[in-house]
């Protein structure tokens, strides 16, 4: 058994561990919250709104003059999305940071022209439509490892893959770059493991047994450096293809694979679901604020047109 799988039970905050009152607290640090779990057991931050300065990271991620690549697959009618999506990542997406907006679709001249700030640029990449939905989700794997190898690796630092039925709703910023990251599925940050939505079929390459798994990650916005990006995409897309020929699907296609690589591949940083609501879960609590958000869809009209 691979080790990175031995992680017992879902771990529970420990009652013994109380927070210290806050005048000791401030001391040691302001950025701290008592109400979320803040680090996984392999010590990776999860990022919630409070836990953190943007001050400080900003400054670190100038130095280095970072360019962060912008994912996006808008295929068929999905090029509706592109004008809100593009214009709130305009106004709150890395801001003062240099980024590439990389939008793969198969109607060129669809893509919406948005006027972009200093140092941001929108590359318009050509991709074939596949005639199942499924597949066109899935075919998102073999296009990002492909052109991480082709071209972004001379062209930026990090990436960031996500969904494009979105829209930015306040700041994503470097606070969510590291090299491999993933982000908690908002409808399961609360849930036990097995509620996880994970493929239970082990004829699958995506096969995830019951007593096993960390988190419940969503698909919808992932990333890291390019090199790990590459990786991952390489890995799922390589799975989705034996479970092809073996003729067999994952039950949520490559969200599957993407929850079973961070199984064996921990991610060294993970997202609270701040960074991917759907306002249809609500205003918890804890969600002190909603950044990147799922956008309503008709999806009779918008789908497989
Ligand atoms: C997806 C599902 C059914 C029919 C069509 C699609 C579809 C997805 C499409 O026609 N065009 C397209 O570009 N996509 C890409 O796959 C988009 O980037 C989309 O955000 C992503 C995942 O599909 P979603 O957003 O419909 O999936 P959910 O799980 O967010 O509903
Ligand atoms: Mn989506």
């Amino acid at each position: 058994m691979h080790a990175l799988r031995k992680i017992p039970m879902r771990w529970e905050k420990p009652t013994e561990h109380v927070c210290p009152d806050q005048a000791l607290l401030l001391k040691i640090s302001d950025q701290r919250r008592c109400d979320v779990l803040m680090m996984t057991p392999w010590f990776a931050p999860i990022v919630w709104e409070g836990t953190y300065n943007s001050e400080i990271l900003n400054e670190q991620f100038r130095q280095r003059n970072v360019t962060v690549g912008l994912t996006v697959f808008a295929i068929k009618k999905y090029v509706v999305f592109l004008k809100t999506f593009l214009e709130t990542a305009e106004t709150y997406f890395m801001v003062g940071h240099r980024v590439n907006y990389y939008i793969f679709t198969d109607r060129p001249e669809e893509v919406p022209k948005v006027a972009l700030k200093e140092g941001r640029n929108v590359v318009v990449l050509q991709v074939q439509n596949y005639p199942r939905w499924q597949e066109i989700s899935m075919r998102r794997m073999e296009m990002l490892s492909y052109f991480s190898q082709q071209r972004f690796v001379n062209e930026v630092s990090y990436l960031v893959c996500v969904d494009v039925d979105m829209k930015f709703n306040d700041q994503v910023g470097v606070e969510i770059l590291s090299d491999l990251f993933g982000t908690l599925h908002p409808g399961f940050y609360a849930a036990e493991r097995q509620s996880f939505t994970y493929e239970r079929r082990p004829a699958s390459q995506a096969y995830v047994p019951s007593d096993e798994g960390d988190f419940y990650y969503m698909a919808s916005i992932f990333g890291g450096t390019v090199m790990e990006v590459y990786k991952l995409t390489k890995q799922c897309h390589e799975a989705i293809m034996v479970d092809k020929a073996n003729g067999i699907e994952a039950i949520w296609q490559e969200e599957s694979h993407l929850n079973k690589y961070f199984l064996y591949h921990k991610p060294t940083k993970i997202l609270s679901p701040e960074y991917m609501w759907d306002d249809n879960l609500g205003r918890p609590e804890i969600l002190k604020k909603r950044r990147f958000l799922a956008v309503r869809k008709n999806h009779a009209a918008i789908r497989n047109k």
